[in-house]
């Protein structure tokens, strides 16, 4: 068997803009939906959205015969959490809350076995390996492997070239809500110093020739980060899809039903 291809790593190198959409629903009946909508790239979110190592296994499995590719967001920067997401097939993943060259450099180790870093060794029970099915699979891993790290704090941009110059980290991904908070704009990542800040790091990854992604539903603030220069951009999120379109749809015959209501008197 032949190792599987990272097409969202080929994707980026080939300066191929990927649209993606985070995916927080922790199901893989509606990742296999969303997996068939168009988006180039799907974000199962294990920071903020109760995923697990299983929930995120039975996401991959089901959006596997789709031409989507799939990035996993881990919760924190734990090393053994990592090796569980790598065994289970995720060759993308994109680790939140990075501040500092050191950590990155740490995560660029979990992401590799040795001599080049720390991860371990279970091909037999590792589906990334086809449980031993892939042939050179120890040959090709580490290169097969993705790493983005989130910059969404002040710390953090003001580490950014230092992160950047990081062997191993692919791209750097800005978090407009968490930095919104940081930079002291709590729950306003439109604010307009919270946007210039995005731009500006925005152009900085671009120039150290690294990914850069950034995450917004706002089409037009999307649209000027495209500008910038981001290239792997999650413009929404699967619950929150499924609540406005819920509270739209309950809401037009609530409204038709409380106009009838009052015709009728
Ligand atoms: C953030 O905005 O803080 C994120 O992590 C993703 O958008
Ligand atoms: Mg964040």
């Amino acid at each position: 068997m032949q190792m599987p291809p990272n097409t969202f790593k080929q994707a980026l190198q080939a300066g191929q803009t990927q649209i993606g959409l985070f995916l927080g629903l922790c199901d893989p009946y509606s990742a296999e939906i969303v997996a068939g909508a168009g988006f180039d790239w799907l974000l199962i979110d294990g920071e903020h959205a109760p995923n697990t190592p299983e929930s995120v296994l039975r996401q991959l499995q089901a959006v596997a015969p789709y031409p989507v590719r799939v990035v996993v967001r881990t919760v924190d920067h734990d090393v053994a959490r990592i090796k569980q997401y790598l065994d289970v097939g995720v060759q993308n993943l994109l680790v939140p809350m990075v501040e500092s060259a050191e950590q990155a450099r740490r995560l660029v180790e979990a992401m590799r076995y040795p001599p080049a870093g720390i991860r371990g060794v279970g091909t037999a029970l590792a589906r990334a390996a086809r449980w031993n099915g892939v042939e050179g699979y120890f040959a090709q891993a580490d290169a097969a492997m993705c790493l983005m790290v989130q910059v969404e704090s002040r710390a953090g941009l003001a580490a950014l070239d230092d992160i950047l110059a990081v062997e191993g980290v692919d791209g750097v991904f800005i978090g407009p809500a968490d930095l919104a908070a940081s930079l002291g704009h709590l729950g306003n990542p439109g604010h307009p110093d919270v946007k210039a800040a995005i731009e500006d790091a925005l152009a900085r990854i671009c120039r150290a020739g690294k990914a850069a992604g950034v995450f917004s539903a706002d089409p037009q603030a999307a649209a000027r980060y495209l500008e910038s220069g981001a290239s792997f951009i999650a413009v929404g999120v699967d619950t929150l899809l499924l609540r406005n379109s819920a509270v739209k749809l309950a809401a037009g015959f609530k409204d038709a039903g409380a106009a009838r209501a009052g015709a009728a008197y």
